[in-house]
């Protein structure tokens, strides 16, 4: 008889844990999971749910539930385990030796994707900064679990804790460099940006959360041919160019990355050079996907994010997107005061583009006829 061989695990493959521990948008963090997942690579995957409390502090989940997954992950081959939420190191230890697979949590599928689409030399170096950021924190808590042992078992300290020791300071080092390189680059855009200022060329930032549609209207609006795709995360590295808007002139138009919810805090550090661009523009695009049903939710987890970098006091023009896929007509709204706050359009079809051409042309005109000093304000609805 033939003897079987075990295929080697599917990396393309993954179970999905998505426990349910009362949260209002639960069902929309799962769908946004099966993307993430999707956007990193994974092309087969089941979902185990189920509802519990609190997370078990071992495990995460219960024993039974551990062999539920343990059994989805055989059927599927899969490689991966993936849980919807945040796990410790302890956590992710004992489930990956009880398992027998690579697990990750969704902080590690975020950072797989931008390890993934980093293209740029700063880039790649903020990928490596978050990963060994997140990476530190679980040397440093493995290390301050040993110094525990110790400080009950004597002082002789086992080879363990000393390659602990050595990683922990290589790891140390290495981030010290890439920090240090990353300061240089900051300091390269500072002098851009200066010159841009002295210029007094108005500055625009287009953010939202991802997928909004970013960077096609970035595409629209500049005729640029950068990458938009349906996936998360597509665009990493800011690009900027150069609008011509009539009657107003040259305008500075920054895509960048885009946001999510829970965005990991080493991700936002790691990515403060490129925000920079959004923290110092005169005016903030937030693109908002008017047909998705959390469209709501999305804007508050944006503004959340920009408040976390500190862009929250940039004045911003809401852009809802996407109108195509919903029965909005396009077209601008104001606030009581007269004020813009809104604009519809579609950057696929192109729908309502004039409208906002039109919005950062007056914009622009305010900006040189304040001659420098900061836009107005009061032109645009503050949405936080
Ligand atoms: N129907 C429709 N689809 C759009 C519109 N704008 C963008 N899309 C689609 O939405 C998807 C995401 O678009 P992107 O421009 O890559 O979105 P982004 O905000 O730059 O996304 P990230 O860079 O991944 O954060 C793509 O498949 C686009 O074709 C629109 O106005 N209507
Ligand atoms: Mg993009």
């Amino acid at each position: 008889m033939f003897e079987r061989e075990a295929l080697p695990a599917d990396p393309q493959a993954a179970v999905l844990v998505c426990l349910d521990f009362g949260e209002l948008d639960h069902a929309e963090g799962v769908e946004e999971l099966v993307r993430l997942v999707e956007s990193a690579g994974v092309n087969r995957h089941c979902v185990v749910g189920g509802r519990r409390e609190r997370p078990d502090p071992k495990l995460f989940v219960g024993r039974g539930k551990a062999e539920e997954i343990a059994r989805a992950a055989e059927d599927l081959n899969a490689l991966f385990v993936v849980f919807n939420h945040d796990l410790s190191p302890a956590q992710e230890r004992n489930l990956e030796k009880l398992l027998k697979r690579r697990v990750m949590d969704r902080t590690s599928v975020i950072l797989e994707i931008f390890a993934q689409r980093a293209k740029t030399t700063e880039g790649k170096l903020q990928v490596e900064l978050a990963q060994l950021e997140h990476l530190s924190t679980r040397l440093v808590r493995g290390w301050s679990h040993l110094e525990r042992q110790r400080g009950g078992l004597g002082k002789t300290g086992g080879p363990g804790e000393k390659q602990i020791e050595i990683d922990r300071r290589l790891v140390g080092s290495r981030m010290r460099l890439l920090r240090g390189k990353l300061e240089q680059l900051r300091r390269r855009r500072t002098v851009q940006r200066r010159a841009r200022v002295r210029r007094d060329v108005l500055s625009i930032s287009l953010v939202g959360y991802t997928n909004a549609g970013k960077t096609t209207l970035f595409n629209a609006l500049t005729n640029a041919r950068a990458l938009a795709a349906d996936q998360l995360f597509a665009t990493l590295d800011t690009t900027t160019r150069r609008l011509w808007v009539p009657a107003a002139g040259e305008v500075v138009v920054s895509d960048t990355v885009g946001f999510i919810r829970d965005l990991p805090h080493t991700l936002v550090a790691a990515f403060r050079a490129t925000l920079e661009e959004t923290v110092h523009a005169d005016l903030l695009l937030h693109v908002v996907d008017a047909a998705s049903p959390v469209r709501s939710a999305q804007t508050e987890q944006v503004n959340a994010v920009l408040k976390e970098i500190g862009a929250d006091g940039v004045p911003q023009l809401l852009v809802w997107n996407k109108i195509d896929l919903t029965p909005l007509a396009p077209g601008v709204e104001h606030d009581d005061c007269g004020s813009i706050a809104r604009v519809r359009l579609s950057a696929r079809t192109g729908a309502g583009l004039e409208l906002l051409r039109d919005a950062i042309a007056e914009v622009a005109k305010r900006k040189g006829a304040a001659r420098g000093a900061p836009v107005d304000q009061a032109l645009f609805l503050q949405t936080h």
